[in-house]
C-alpha cells in the first residue's frame, strides 16, 4: 500500500474537553503524521455542506447544529494506507460498538458526539482536503 493522505476532524465534543492532544497522540502512535492542522469554527450552513451526503437522514439537523456548536480542529493525516488506518484508529461510529483502544471507545460521548471524523475513501479524502486546505498549507 502506498503513502496516502486522509482528512480528519476533531469534533466539538472533543475540543471542548481538551482532548486534541490525546487524540493526536493516538494518530501518531498509529504511524499517521499530522501534515496540516488548524482550529476553525464552522457555521451551521458550512457544516451542512460538509455533511450534505446525510441530508435526508433523520440526524442531519442535529449533526449540523453539533458541528457548528464549538471550534473543531481540521487536519490532514499522512501515512501508509492512511484512510483505512485512520478509520481503524477512530473505531465504529457508535462508541458502544467501537473496539478497545480506539478513539471513539475511549473518548466519544454518543453516536452523534463521537469525537472524530475521517474520510471514507480516496475521492472523499481529496475533496475534503481541498475544501479546507490550500496547496500552500500542505507540506509533506
Ligand atoms: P464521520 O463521517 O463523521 O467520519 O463518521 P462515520 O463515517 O463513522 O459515520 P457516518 O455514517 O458518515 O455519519 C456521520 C456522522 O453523523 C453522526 N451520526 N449520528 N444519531 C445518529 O444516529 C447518528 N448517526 C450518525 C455521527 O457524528 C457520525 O460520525
Ligand atoms: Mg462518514
Amino acid at each position: 500500500m502506498a503513502i496516502q493522505r486522509t482528512f480528519s476532524i476533531i469534533k466539538p465534543d472533543a475540543t471542548q474537553r481538551n482532548l486534541t492532544g490525546a487524540i493526536n497522540a493516538k494518530f501518531e502512535a498509529a504511524g499517521l503524521r499530522i501534515v496540516a492542522q488548524k482550529r476553525i469554527k464552522l457555521t451551521k450552513e458550512q457544516a451542512g455542506v460538509f455533511y450534505a451526503v446525510h441530508k435526508e437522514r433523520p440526524f442531519y439537523d442535529e449533526l449540523c447544529d453539533f458541528m457548528a456548536s464549538a471550534p473543531i480542529v481540521v487536519q490532514v493525516l499522512e501515512g501508509e494506507d492512511a484512510i483505512a488506518k485512520n478509520r481503524e484508529v477512530m473505531g465504529a461510529t457508535n462508541p458502544a460498538e467501537a473496539a478497545e483502544g480506539t478513539i471513539r471507545k475511549e473518548f466519544a460521548l454518543s453516536i452523534g458526539e463521537n469525537s472524530v471524523h475521517g474520510s471514507d475513501g480516496e475521492d472523499t479524502a481529496k475533496e475534503e482536503i481541498a475544501y479546507f486546505f490550500s496547496g500552500l498549507e500542505l507540506v509533506g
